[in-house]
Order: structure tokens, then C-alpha cells, then sequence
């Protein structure tokens, strides 16, 4: 038996147990069962396996998984970073939501960030995905957007917290994000799903449906501004861009505009836009563009006829859009139309010069099953597509799809994998980028139904682990998780180097330390506290177990600031600040230095402390604010 044997009789094994548990009469690979396994039986030939199997998805304690998964936290708001194969969730990072551990949303450093919409205590994010240098991920910046509430924002890889956001004027609902692959993440792309008037201002055309418009957004990724938007016909769904610098493509549902359900569907076909990145850029440096709601971003007409665009018909309400690995594909996902098309990148420039017709860019359209949402590729030719309605991944093989498109008699079908339940989006480790490798698949499904234990009318969404590394996919891992993921991207842990202590004078609290200069202090060696007018700013140091005040005194009514610097230089050692009965708390990474400004609103003793487990006396880690009326 060679190891990767021995790997697939292990999964079947582990897949035939839980669908018995289940009452389950579909048993997969029934025959690999001769008698009922005990849990020790089980336990003793997993482990076994997982230390000859080739690609085992069993992690033992403290071992290392060998892949970063970064996880949308959809609804949520946030990005989760989970380890892959074991899918032990590793951290959040709160990006749209708050979030009273680490004080996001609450701190004076998050709301820097949020800036404009530091307000907003929601977001609904989708689509994670890293920068690139020539067509590999490069460890530096994970990019995500909030369909609710048009935002982008951005996570720096080293310290694994978000570092900007902006929001995207002339847009409402930023639904598909991906990054320029090549030569680097010079622009993070990204689109505006909901139509609306050009100048949203409420006095004019807010019902007349032919002023309604929908916006592609092209971000620079270094400094998060917009660099141009362009305007098409129908709106945007998903995006992906090539691997030559030069094309990006978006889906398009609703070419109708209608403005409800059955409006949206009528057409037998919407499409899919190419944007010509030469083209846009031409045009931005020759001003041929306007702008919009007294904002100065450039918005330039990529409306049917224009030369930035072309505009190819694929079948009903496409979906995800995605680029393959060798760079010869765009992939757009039928969703109500059971195939996928295929669009050749290599014939876009012909399409661009007018030497061919759009239809003629696609190269194939297999038809799969029902409800083709998402695609993804490993490194041998197939490609991955989500059943939704189907409830199905179908595996298929991308170039003798080409050939049946051609007229051959072949069966492009490689495997369909049934998967729990209703699968969105899914992923394969290092699919969209050059390294690409055909070990692991993500299924992001929707629904668990009877996957888990019941835990109320809200259940988990449930992340399925696959194997692909052999001819056939097999499922190995079940991942319950909170509302809800709709994308994940997959890096191999050689490309991060994330940070053990932070950086004194970091730019994410640099603005803290330039004040605190002002003020005359050095927050590395003082704690000190400083009266501006009504303002109070209090400078104080935190090292194991102790805080360098163990009391400082206000006036009621004081805008109070306090910012602590965390001087432990041991990796891991958190301390937290957190003022009893003012909803005021957040965490102090090593070396770093926060703060958090509230109003002294209660007079009298108010205790403080630190609220994250940092040493054996950190109970005792605690000090007072007097408040004098
Ligand atoms: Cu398909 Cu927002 Cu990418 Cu959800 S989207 S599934
Ligand atoms: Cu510092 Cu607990």
C-alpha cells in the first residue's frame, strides 16, 4: 500500500463512520468498512496514517499546520485567519465590526482608520484576498470589502490588524474584490453591485431607472484611494483579473435593470465586462473622464461602445468570476444557467481590436449541474465548481471541456462530491495565483442542517475540508462557523512573517505618539498625565503586573484619553485596559501603545484594570480613577 493509499482509506473510513452516526444510507467507499471501528481503533489509525499519509489533515497538538486560511467573517463584519488542514481558528481580526477584546471600534487608533465611517458599528464582508508580486502572494496586505456599506479595507500582514479603510463614493454595495495579480498588486479591483443615479443628491432621477448606473472601482492598494471608476451598463457581481497585467473582468447579473425580482431575470443573457487596464489609464491621463456628487474621483464611461470595455453575452445571472492558475482563463459561473463559460484571455486582445465578435472569446461552456456559483483550479487542468441548488462540487477538466466545446466526444466530468449543504463559494490552496497546488479544497457551504449538534433556530455555516490531491476528491473535515463566511483564500505559511512584538512607533499609533510629544512625553519611559482645558490625557506604562499609575484624578465632565504603552517585551503578553462601567476596554499588544477616549461622566472611585490574563497577580493589576464633582 503506498502512503497516499493508506491516506484515502483512512478519509473513507472516517466519511463511512459519520454517515452511519447520521442514519446515512448514501455510505461512500462502504467496502473499506469489514467491522465497526471504536473510537481508540480510530483514533490509533489516524494517527497512524497522518504520520505516513502524504496529505494528511490531521494536525497533532502543537504542530504546525502548514497553510494560512483567511476566512471573510461575512455579516460578522471581520476576517478570520484558520489554519489549514486542521481548520483551528487562529484569530479574528475585527475589520467592519467592533469588537470589545481587542477595542475596535472603540480605540482612538481603529477610529483613525475608520475614519469617515467610524460611526458605522456594522459591515457585511466578502471577499478576502492578498497582494501579489508576479502572480504569487506576497505576504504584505490582505484586502477585503463591506457590501454594507460600501467600504474596502485593508489588513497589514505583519501585525495582522486592519490599517486602512475607505469608503467608495458614487457606489452603493461593494460586492466582488480581487487584487491585480501581475507585475503586483498595484490596484485592488473591486465592484458596485447596486445601480443608482449618477448624482445621488435626492432632488432629481431617484425613479427614473435609465439614470441608474453601476460602478467598477479601481483602488491603489499602497495608498487605499481611489484611482479611477468606470461606468458600465447593467451591474457587477464578482470580479478577477489576468495574469499578464492587462484585463479585468467582472461578471454582470441584472443587464436588465430592473428594479425587482422578476425584472432581473427576464433576459435569457446578461455578460461579462472586460476592462482594458491600457485603456483606463490612457484615458484618466487624457481627462476624458467626469466626476460626480462634488467628489473629484474620475469616473470614465465604460459603457457598451466604449473602447475601455468590451461586453461578452454569457447565460443568465453569472456569478463568480474566476481567473485559472496557467493564466488562460476567465470562469464565469452560471448560477441559473447550469453552465460555466469559459472565456479565452489570450483572445481578448483580437476582441479588443475588433477582429473578432465577444462571443467568439468563449472556448467552452460545460454544462455542470445546478446552480454554478464559484470556481476554483488546482494544478493539473481541473477546475473546481460549487453546485449550489445541486448541493455538489463538480470537478471537471478545464481542456477537455475545450474539446467537447469543439465538437469531441469526451467527458469533461471528472467527479461530483456531494457536500453539506448548498455550497457558495470555494477554494483551493494557492488557486488563484501561480502556485497553485492541488492539495486542499474549501467548500464554503451555506447550510449545516444535521451536520452538528442543534444549537437554536441560527445554525453554523459549515466549511468542509477536501482532499484533491489524489484523482478523487475526498472530504475530510467538517467546519462549523459563524455568520458567514462567503470566501476564504489559502497562503502557504512560507509566505508570512508575521510580527512577535510590535515596532515602537509603529505607523498604527503613530499619530498617539506624535501627541504624546506634544505633550512633553516619552511613553516608553513615563506615565504622566496631562491637563488640556477640559481635555485630560494620561500617559501610563503597563509591564507585568503592574500599571504606571495606580491612580490618577479628573473632573467630572472631562474628556478623558488614556493611553497605555505596553513595555513587556515577551511574546505573548498581552495586557488589556478596561474602566469599569463606561464601555471602555481594548488590548495592549507588547510594545505597543493604545488609547481610548471617553467622558468622566460618574463621579467618585472608578477602578480600573487589565482585562487580559497576563501574569499570576494580574487580578491584582488594577488602579483608580478619582472623579471629582
Ligand atoms: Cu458568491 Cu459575496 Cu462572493 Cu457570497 S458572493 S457566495
Ligand atoms: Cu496585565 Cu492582566
Amino acid at each position: 500500500m503506498s502512503n497516499e493509499d493508506k491516506s484515502s482509506n483512512k478519509v473513507e473510513l472516517e466519511n463511512a463512520d459519520r454517515r452511519k452516526f447520521f442514519g446515512k444510507t448514501a455510505l461512500l467507499g462502504a467496502g473499506a468498512v469489514a467491522a465497526p471501528m471504536t473510537a481508540a481503533m480510530f483514533a490509533s489509525m489516524a494517527k497512524a496514517n497522518a504520520s505516513e499519509a502524504g496529505n494528511s489533515a490531521f494536525v497533532h497538538p502543537g504542530d504546525l499546520d502548514e497553510y494560512y486560511g483567511f476566512w471573510s467573517g461575512g455579516h460578522s463584519g471581520e476576517v478570520r485567519i484558520l489554519g489549514i488542514p486542521s481548520m483551528r481558528e487562529l484569530m479574528r481580526i475585527p475589520v467592519f465590526n467592533t469588537d470589545s477584546a481587542t477595542g475596535w471600534g472603540l480605540t482612538d487608533e481603529s477610529k483613525r482608520i475608520k475614519g469617515d465611517s467610524a460611526h458605522l458599528l456594522a459591515g457585511d464582508s466578502h471577499h478576502p484576498h492578498m497582494s501579489m508580486t508576479d502572480g504569487r502572494y506576497n505576504g504584505k496586505y490582505v484586502f477585503i470589502n463591506d457590501k454594507a456599506n460600501s467600504r474596502v479595507a485593508r489588513i497589514r500582514c505583519d501585525i495582522m490588524k486592519c490599517d486602512k479603510m475607505i469608503t467608495i463614493p458614487n457606489v452603493q454595495a461593494i460586492h466582488g474584490l480581487r487584487v491585480q495579480k501581475v507585475p503586483h498588486t498595484k490596484y485592488v479591483i473591486c465592484n458596485g453591485e447596486f445601480e443608482i443615479p449618477m448624482n445621488n443628491d435626492g432632488k432629481s432621477s431617484m425613479r427614473d431607472v435609465d439614470t441608474y448606473r453601476s460602478l467598477f472601482n479601481v483602488i491603489d492598494a499602497e495608498t487605499m484611494e481611489i484611482a479611477f471608476q468606470v461606468m458600465v451598463d447593467g451591474n457587477l457581481d464578482n470580479t478577477d483579473a489576468d495574469y499578464d497585467g492587462k484585463y479585468f473582468a467582472s461578471t454582470c447579473y441584472n443587464s436588465e435593470m430592473g428594479m425587482n425580482l422578476g425584472e432581473m431575470i427576464t433576459a435569457e443573457r446578461d455578460h461579462v465586462v472586460v476592462f482594458s487596464l491600457a485603456r483606463c489609464e490612457a484615458a484618466v491621463k487624457a481627462g476624458k473622464f467626469k466626476t460626480y456628487n462634488g467628489n473629484n474621483v474620475p469616473v470614465l464611461d465604460g459603457r457598451k461602445g466604449s473602447e475601455l470595455t468590451r461586453y461578452i453575452p454569457v447565460p443568465k445571472s453569472p456569478h463568480g468570476m474566476n481567473t485559472s492558475p496557467n493564466g488562460k482563463y476567465f470562469v464565469a459561473n452560471g448560477k441559473l444557467s447550469p453552465t460555466v463559460s469559459v472565456i479565452s484571455i489570450k483572445k481578448l486582445d483580437a476582441l479588443f481590436a475588433n477582429k473578432i465578435k465577444p462571443r467568439d472569446a468563449i472556448i467552452a461552456e460545460p454544462e455542470l449541474g445546478l446552480g454554478p456559483l464559484h470556481t476554483a483550479f488546482d494544478n493539473k487542468g481541473n477546475a473546481y465548481t460549487t453546485l449550489f441548488l445541486d448541493s455538489q462540487i463538480a470537478k471537471w477538466n478545464v481542456e477537455d471541456a475545450i474539446a467537447a466545446h469543439n465538437g469531441k466526444k469526451v467527458n469533461y466530468i471528472r467527479q461530483k462530491l456531494d457536500v453539506h449543504y448548498q455550497p457558495g463559494h470555494n477554494h483551493t490552496s494557492a488557486g488563484e495565483t501561480r502556485d497553485a497546488d492541488g492539495k486542499w479544497l474549501i467548500s464554503l457551504c451555506k447550510f449545516s442542517k444535521d451536520r452538528f449538534l442543534p444549537v437554536g433556530p441560527l445554525r453554523p455555516e459549515n466549511d468542509q475540508l477536501i482532499d484533491i490531491s489524489g484523482d478523487e476528491m475526498k472530504l475530510v473535515h467538517d467546519g462549523p462557523t459563524y455568520a458567514e463566511p462567503h470566501d476564504c483564500m489559502i497562503v502557504h505559511r512560507s509566505k508570512m512573517k508575521p510580527l512577535k512584538l510590535w515596532p515602537r512607533n509603529d505607523p498604527f499609533f503613530a499619530e498617539t505618539i506624535a501627541q504624546a510629544k506634544k505633550d512633553g512625553v516619552d511613553v516608553y519611559t513615563q506615565s504622566k498625565v496631562i491637563r488640556d482645558g477640559k481635555k485630560v490625557r494620561v500617559y501610563m506604562t503597563s509591564v507585568a503586573p503592574n500599571f504606571g499609575l495606580t491612580d490618577f484624578t479628573v473632573k467630572l465632565g472631562d474628556e478623558v484619553t488614556v493611553i497605555v504603552t505596553n513595555l513587556d517585551q515577551v511574546e505573548d503578553v498581552t495586557h488589556g485596559f478596561c474602566l469599569t462601567n463606561h464601555g471602555v476596554q481594548m488590548e495592549i499588544g507588547p510594545q505597543a501603545t493604545a488609547s481610548i477616549t471617553f467622558t468622566a461622566d460618574k463621579p467618585g472611585v472608578q477602578w480600573y484594570y487589565c482585562n487580559w490574563f497576563c501574569h499570576a497577580l494580574h487580578m491584582e493589576m488594577r488602579g483608580r480613577m478619582f472623579v471629582e464633582a
